[in-house]
Parts: structure tokens; C-alpha cells; sequence
């Protein structure tokens, strides 16, 4: 029998940009990487059920270091800095960007990613395009629908059946409508979370 995680025991570890920093590459671990203010900070406070573990922002480009949390030992969730927010400098977008394909092009733990993505704006040019990238890495991938409460219930609905039909045709994905203050989907991410760090071979 696998080992339920307990998600509300997530403790920080540390953040870095820096390769030398980050968390040993051992055990398994899922990645949260998304565009700026999307949510995803929002998403890893709900999901481990703290108000603070991850910093949240209005302003975008607030998480600027790769972020690791601890659910267990060598059982880990990573918070990545945004990606498209146009008034970082470029230096530093670069420098960010750098990072974060390096992270994700050689991280042996790494078992899936999270891509929220601002349902009223889903898969814009950059998620397209981090889609198709992160498709040939051949990791499962799985798209929070976040902000889900900004919209109507029924809205919500036909922009999941919406990407459903238009997108996950072309790409391996999983996707799920998302609310942080909500809590909406809170139980369905976490059953993906569980399955990918804890599952056995069946990992999509
Ligand atoms: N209404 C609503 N607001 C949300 C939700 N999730 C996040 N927000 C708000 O959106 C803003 C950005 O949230 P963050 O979680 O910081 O976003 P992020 O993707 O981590 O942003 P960066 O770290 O800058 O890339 C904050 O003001 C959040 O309160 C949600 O599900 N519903
Ligand atoms: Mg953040």
C-alpha cells in the first residue's frame, strides 16, 4: 500500500536560483511553473492548506527563486519563478529563464509538472509554447484552471470542455477547474500529486 502524503505538513526548504543551492536530486518531486500571477503560489497554499507557505503577490514576478517544500523526506513541491511578465528586466528574465530550462531539462525527481494557467486566459503564446517544450521532455503534465471563481459556474464549465477539446487533442495533459480561495479542486490536485509522487509505475 502507498503512503498517504499529508499535505498540510509541507514545510519550506529553501529557495534559489542557483543550481549549487538547490534541494539534493533525489526522491520525487512536482514542479508548479505557469505564467506570472497565475496563481500557482496561490495553488501550493491551498493545496498543502497554509496561508503563507508560499508567497503571494498582486504584483506579478513575485516568487524570483525556485522555491522547494518538503511533504515528506525526499517527497517535494516546487514553486517556480513566472514566466512572461513584461517589466522584470530582461537581464533578469533571462537569467530566470536560463534556470528554469535547466531545471526542468535535468532534474532527475522531477515526476510531473503543474501548469496553472488564469481561466480567463488559458494557453497564451508563452504556454503554448512552454506546452510544447515541456512535451518533449516527456513528463506528465496537468493544467489548474485557476480563478476559477471569477467566473459563473457554467462559464467555468465550457472553458474546461473548451480546452479539453481545443488543446489536450494536441498535447498529454491532464486539466481541472481551480479556485484558491474557493478551495475549489483542492482535493483533485492533491489525488494527482499523490499519484505522481507516490504512485508506482502507473504514473500519468
Ligand atoms: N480570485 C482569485 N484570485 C487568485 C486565485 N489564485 C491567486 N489569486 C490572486 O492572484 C494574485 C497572484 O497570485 P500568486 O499566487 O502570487 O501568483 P503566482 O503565479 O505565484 O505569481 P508569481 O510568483 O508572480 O509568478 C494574488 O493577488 C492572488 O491573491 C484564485 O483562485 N482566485
Ligand atoms: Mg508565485
Amino acid at each position: 500500500m502507498t503512503q498517504e502524503i499529508n499535505f498540510a505538513q509541507a514545510r519550506f526548504m529553501l529557495s534559489s536560483l542557483e543550481r549549487k543551492d538547490w534541494v539534493a536530486d533525489r526522491g520525487a518531486e512536482v514542479a508548479f511553473v505557469g505564467r506570472s500571477n497565475v496563481g500557482k503560489s496561490s495553488a501550493i497554499n491551498a493545496i498543502t492548506n497554509q496561508k503563507s507557505l508560499a508567497r503571494t503577490s498582486k504584483t506579478p514576478g513575485r516568487t524570483q527563486l525556485l522555491v522547494f517544500f518538503e511533504l515528506l523526506e525526499d517527497i517535494r513541491l516546487v514553486d517556480l519563478p513566472g514566466y512572461g511578465f513584461a517589466k522584470t528586466p530582461i537581464a533578469v528574465r533571462n537569467r530566470w529563464q536560463e534556470q528554469i530550462v535547466e531545471y526542468l531539462s535535468t532534474r532527475e525527481s522531477l515526476k510531473g509538472l503543474v501548469i496553472p494557467m488564469d481561466i480567463r486566459r488559458p494557453f497564451t503564446e508563452l504556454d503554448q509554447q512552454m506546452m510544447s517544450w515541456t512535451d518533449d521532455l516527456q513528463l506528465p503534465i496537468h493544467i489548474l484552471l485557476t480563478k476559477a471563481d471569477k467566473l459563473s459556474r457554467g462559464k467555468a464549465n465550457s472553458v474546461l470542455l473548451d480546452v479539453q477539446k481545443r488543446w489536450l487533442a494536441n498535447y498529454d495533459a491532464s486539466v481541472q477547474l481551480f479556485s484558491a480561495p474557493k478551495r475549489l479542486g483542492v482535493d483533485v490536485a492533491r489525488e494527482k500529486l499523490q499519484k505522481w509522487l507516490k504512485g508506482n509505475s502507473n504514473n500519468s
